[in-house]
């Protein structure tokens, strides 16, 4: 049987390359690459699953997640660092930073300049060194975010009540105010606030990618109507983000309790994995969540070269009947997964699970 639910996509989002990424002062190849999702598209088109173009939201939808400052360094940083002639002199090709205002250099009270050196200011606004911009970085990321946005606008309407995102850049590291992880904008974050702005009360944003969410914890920390949930490889094993996501951190004034992060030990399979997301469902249900945004990553994977976890695809497509099983309003918004081999199956996989447990809600 044909996959029913509408993939949402645009061709612009293959015009990011990372060209890179700079690890430990290393250039290594970069993994977030257009490739992933031509392979991801053929393998839902292939299922039968209808193809949707995004259509242009204003940027009225993204200043509702994200500050106008990171925005416009975004829409300017690579035209600002070819300027200033970096391509050539010193032979640098993409956007990276070299310094950044951690807290501990400044002193209590001190805010950090906005750097004036062009070199400089990247920092300023990207929190590591894997996260690079090229000549079509700001126009992908803009593209993803209108894909995210236009998977809420189909799933709203009448009858469909479920969209999948086909979003690159994938964006779930992103806080308001800063950058990375492969990450550009927060088009899962996006697409819940666009949730809340067209009337849905409360929203349950439940993160599967390998790592943590941080982004959206960080966007919703102090509210109570966006629910945010992370099921993770425990970056106190190790992994990245590494400064956050324990089970510790459950937000704060009227979000107190908002935020439930399920960190899991390196090497955990279906079972550990699944019994976290089932964690994750049950406290979007007990919150009362009338609408969910899923961020998929399908990273978790077990031949996926980023993480140490060992879920397999039928452990996604039951990842996808649990999520399914809510009966809710649905919006997957897709994240990472970087084994190009794999992940077209595992997307598949999550979304035939979430259209059957759908079915049975
Ligand atoms: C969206 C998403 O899945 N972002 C994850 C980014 C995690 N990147 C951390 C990379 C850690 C270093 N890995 C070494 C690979 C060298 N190329
Ligand atoms: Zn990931």
């Amino acid at each position: 049987m044909a996959l029913r639910i509408p993939v949402v996509w645009s061709d612009e989002q293959r015009l990011h390359e990372p060209g890179a990424e700079i690890w430990i002062g290393v250039r290594t190849p970069g993994t977030e690459v257009a490739a992933r999702a031509d392979v991801i598209r053929a393998a839902l088109v292939d299922a039968g699953a209808p193809l949707l173009a995004a259509q242009p939201h204003d940027d009225s939808a993204l200043l509702a997640v994200h500050g106008p400052e990171l925005l416009a360094f975004l829409a300017g940083a690579w035209a600002s660092w070819e300027a200033a002639g970096l391509p050539a002199d010193p032979g640098q090709d993409r956007v990276v930073p070299y310094i950044f205002p951690v807290e501990g250099l400044l002193p209590t009270g001190v805010a950090p300049l906005e750097p004036a050196a062009v070199w400089a200011r990247t920092g300023f606004f990207c929190f590591d060194t894997m996260t690079l911009i090229g000549p079509g970085t700001w126009e992908a990321a803009r593209a993803a975010a209108d894909v995210a946005l236009t998977a809420v606008d189909v799933a709203l309407s009448e009858g469909a009540g479920v969209a999948y995102a086909l979003c690159r850049p994938p964006g779930h590291h992103v806080t308001r105010s800063l950058y990375g992880g492969s990450c550009y904008l927060n088009n899962a974050a996006i697409a819940a606030q666009h949730l809340r702005d067209r009337g849905v009360e409360r929203i349950s944003l439940i993160d599967i990618d390998a790592h943590h969410g941080n982004g959206a914890q960080s966007i919703f920390w102090e509210r109570d109507d966006v629910l945010t949930a992370s099921v993770h490889v425990d970056p106190a094993a190790g992994w990245f983000p590494h400064f956050l996501g324990t089970a510790n951190e459950r937000g704060a004034g009227a979000g107190d309790g908002a935020n439930l992060n399920l960190p899991l030990p390196p090497g955990s399979g279906d079972k550990l994995w699944l019994e976290a997301v089932r964690g994750a469902t049950r406290a979007s249900q007990n919150r009362g969540a009338q609408a969910l945004v899923v961020a998929l990553g399908v990273d978790a994977a077990a031949t996926d070269p980023e993480s140490p976890l060992q879920v397999t695809t039928r452990g996604y497509r039951e990842a996808g009947r649990i999520l399914g099983g809510c009966g809710l309003p649905t919006v997957v918004v897709q994240e990472g997964g970087y084994d190009l081999a794999a992940i077209g199956g595992l997307v598949l996989a999550a979304l035939e699970g979430l259209e059957e447990g759908m079915a049975h809600a």
